[in-house]
């Protein structure tokens, strides 16, 4: 059983001196205006929602007071004196947030992306290049699913240890100095729940990484109390068998109370040595945190906790704890406390008051323009009266935002439909304005916009000597992870099977051996942390490449890839990025589980990711090369019935590239073009064949990447010469072949030289069955693709090619 570990022997290195005790009770009594002010805002209808981090204030003093230069936060949305304590958010940012303010400046987290509460740090400048990481504080952008903070926390702390094994990671001393950063990871009791937080805990104690979890155990997820979120109603207690001892690896396992000023501090210092010296996962299970305004604005507490408890929580306070602590100490006496509380209150309503003018000062501005825009455009309209009455109403907004604006200009707008005045081109334009205004404010950063976008790699050819060898396609991938792996200290690769066998087909076959255990390297079967494991290690500088063994066990993964890694760039407008490569492979082998090729959920899932979809290994290794020289989220799909196809082994592995974003026409033809990718490619070549032979010549095109797609237009230069065009591929009706077409006939302006409808040609609607006449009868065969072209040709000569 977990412990309450004696510590009152340790209490005395670890108490700073009474003016830094002030110094924390100062931040708490801020972080606590904050909270009290902060839901008021929501109350009176200046934010829509409000979280915040009151009853939780002790703790997380203790937990600043541990963490140093270099270290990563990764937590949720109650952390909120952290980060002031670190000096990492101030109350205006903290309020700019709470309101959506959209300027960088104002709320450095996500330029008011996302709903307040949800904290990050910059870790790149401006332009996109990384800042030293070790010379600041350092907080992972945090996401609203609860425990999804936590196989990312597992990668942050898996890159000191990368950093500390690898040698030639030495000089990278920006990332990280001998891998000494601690991981520390904050989470409520209920989310203790989820499977990410068990699959995580388990991770971080095999790989002994210096991860240090505090568990803020307020004794309720929402409503829900602990005993029917935990065993034994204990987080604490349950983990107990993960707990270290003598000669086995485990955790170190701390049990605090969150009112307990000095036994915090013993137990997060302690917990910071621990993991930084020895590289051990500590678990510090806070317990007795209140809630004094409940779970969020959405409803009271009163609705579900009994009297009594409610009464405990007021008496167990830990501010008030702490102020009692600091009387009972004589380190300041109650008239200073209470000027110090004073002085909290004002500072915190001066900085709210500034948020809430820079905030609502720019939409005035838009306003102000818009109103007398609208107001001479309707000088001479017919529609005169309906316009002043716009502009007028708009003038009277109250706390106005920036859609009453944007929507009243557009609605003017179609009121002046019949108009044509100066005054009317004027209001148009300011509205273009505006409107590239919000794309940059509400929907920039989905992709990188530094000069490593992938878009930015230049194309460079694979070249073949005269008697290239035939070999394999896995040594294709074989030779470049070799080069790779000579070339690039800060490029790994990890996940089932990849380290001791090279994985499962053989690509990283003897290169663990050859380049170390810390390079190429095993894993357990748990492809959520293993997603995790790459998005922390890609936000602290290094390049891995994560293994998802079966394209089909993806969707474990999946999540963390959605919520958390497509959104990165995106949801910190352009604060982080974290460049990891998922390596998967798929399409057509054997059966319901090791077939799929689930791309529309993908393409669906991943915006904001590079999805290639190459169809042999050596456009594949093509593609590593081309994402490594990028700083972009990337997953490339491989054949899985391709690996021991023969491929010509090119001369210039590691030089040479394939662009993402650019098809390639793999067979001319005049008559229909035919769209595909992957394992597909094959089939559809063959196919096409057959075809000519019995007179109908199709243009056949590999898209190579489904995201980005085609952003040349060549699929629709294609289709200019042919007039006709299928999509074919492995996934169920009306998905990533329904994406292609909205892709070419909505994006490339296709349907005006359209002579025959555009059909696709995809799988059947449910999961392949087995063997090989499962893959028959499920998959579009050789036949298929034969057939749905001829058709198209017969409808459009029935007598050169008569009814089959
Ligand atoms: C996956 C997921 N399910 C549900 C929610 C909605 N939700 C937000 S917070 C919360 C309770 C979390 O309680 P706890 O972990 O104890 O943290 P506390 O709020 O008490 O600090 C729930 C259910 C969510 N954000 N994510
Ligand atoms: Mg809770």
């Amino acid at each position: 059983m977990a412990k309450i570990k004696s510590l009152s022997k340790n209490r005395i290195g670890v108490i700073p001196s009474n003016e830094e005790i002030l110094k924390d009770y100062k931040i708490a009594m801020i972080s606590r205006q904050a909270s009290l002010m902060g839901r008021k805002e929501v109350f009176m209808g200046k934010a829509k929602f409000g979280i915040f981090g009151d009853g939780k204030e002790l703790a997380q003093l203790a937990m600043a007071r541990a963490f140093q230069l270099g270290d990563f936060r990764s937590g949720y949305y109650r952390d909120q004196t952290f980060m002031m304590a670190l000096g990492e958010l101030s109350v205006q940012q903290y309020f700019a947030q709470l309101y959506a303010h959209t300027d960088v400046e104002a709320d450095p987290a996500s330029a008011g992306r996302l709903m307040n509460g949800h904290f990050a740090t910059r870790s790149l400048n401006e332009d996109g290049s990384w800042k030293s990481l070790t010379k600041k504080y350092n907080s992972a952008a945090d996401i609203s699913p609860t425990a999804a903070q936590m196989p990312k926390l597992l990668g942050l702390a898996y890159a000191s240890k990368v950093f500390r094994h690898n040698k030639g990671l030495k000089s990278f001393q920006d990332f990280s100095v001998n891998g000494n950063e601690v991981a520390w990871g904050t989470i409520g009791n209920a989310s203790t729940s989820e499977g990410l937080f068990f699959e995580s805990i388990n991770a971080a104690g095999v790989l002994q990484v210096p991860m240090v979890v505090a568990i803020w155990d307020d004794g309720y997820g929402i409503s829900v109390p602990n005993k029917y979120h935990t065993t034994k109603g204990d987080i604490s207690e349950a983990l107990a068998g993960f707990e270290r001892t003598e000669g086995k690896e485990g955790y170190e396992i701390i049990k605090v109370k969150g009112w307990d000023y000095e036994g915090l501090l013993e137990a997060f210092s302690r917990a910071g040595q621990i993991a930084r010296e020895g590289h051990v996962p500590v678990l510090i299970h806070v317990v007795e945190m209140t809630q004094p305004q409940g779970h969020s604005t959405s409803g009271s507490h009163e609705r579900y906790k009994s009297a009594e408890r409610l009464d405990w929580e007021k008496a167990w306070d830990c501010n008030l704890k702490f102020r009692e602590y600091i009387l009972k100490n004589a380190i300041a006496t109650a008239d200073q406390l209470d000027k110090l509380e004073a002085e909290a209150k004002a500072q915190v309503k001066k900085e709210k008051e500034a948020a809430w003018e820079a905030f609502s000062g720019s939409i005035k501005n838009e306003l102000s323009e818009a109103v007398s825009l609208i107001k001479a455009a309707a000088q001479g309209s017919s529609r005169r009266v309906i316009l002043e009455q716009m502009s007028e109403e708009l003038a009277k907004t109250i706390n106005p935002i920036r859609k009453d604006v944007i929507s009243t200009v557009r609605k003017a707008l179609l009121n002046l439909r019949f108009d044509q005045s100066q005054a009317k081109e004027e209001l148009k334009s300011w509205l273009i304005r505006q409107q590239q205004i919000n794309h940059d404010r509400y929907s920039s950063h989905l992709y990188s916009e530094s000069e490593w976008s992938a878009l930015n790699v230049k194309e460079v050819k694979p070249e073949f000597d005269e008697n290239a060898p035939n070999v394999d396609g896995r040594e294709v991938l074989q030779a470049f992870f070799d080069y790779q792996l000579e070339n690039d200290p800060r490029f790994f690769a990890f996940g089932e099977d990849v380290g001791k066998i090279g994985d499962v087909n053989q690509a990283f076959a003897g290169l663990q051996a050859k380049h170390g255990e810390i390079r190429v390297t095993d894993t357990g079967i748990r492809e959520a942390t293993i997603i995790g494991q790459g998005i922390g290690a890609a936000l602290r500088g290094l390049r891995p490449v994560a293994e998802i063994q079966y394209l089909d066990y993806l969707l474990y993964g999946l999540q963390m890839l959605s919520d958390d890694l497509a959104s990165l760039q995106y949801r910190t407008k352009g604060g982080q990025k974290a460049p990891m490569i998922v390596r998967t492979r798929g399409h057509r082998l054997e059966g319901v589980w090791h077939a799929g090729s689930p791309m529309g959920m993908i393409l669906s899932a991943l915006r904001g990711m590079i999805i290639c979809v190459p169809r042999d290994m050596t456009q594949a290794a093509g593609m590593y090369n081309t994402l490594l020289k990028s700083d972009e989220p990337a997953m490339i799909i491989e054949c899985l019935n391709g690996y021991r196809l023969k491929e010509k082994l090119p001369s210039n592995i590691g030089e040479y590239t394939v662009p993402v974003g650019k098809p390639e026409v793999l067979r001319e033809g005049k008559d229909l073009t035919l769209v595909t990718y992957g394992s597909m490619c094959r089939i559809v070549l063959d196919a096409a064949q057959e075809l000519s032979d019995i007179g109908i010549e199709v243009e056949v095109i590999d898209v190579q990447t489904l995201l980005p797609f085609d952003i040349e237009g060549i699929i629709g230069k294609s289709i200019q010469k042919t007039n006709r065009v299928i999509f074919a591929d492995e996934d169920v009706p009306g998905g990533a072949s329904a994406f292609m077409m909205q892709q070419v006939i909505e994006g490339q302006n296709i349907f005006p030289y359209l002579d025959s409808e555009p059909l696709t040609l995809p799988a059947k609607p449910h999961r392949p069955a087995y063997s090989s006449d499962g893959d028959y009868f499920s998959k579009p065969s050789v036949e298929d693709v034969i057939e749905k072209a001829y058709e198209m040709m017969h409808e459009v000569h029935p007598k050169k090619f008569p009814k089959i």
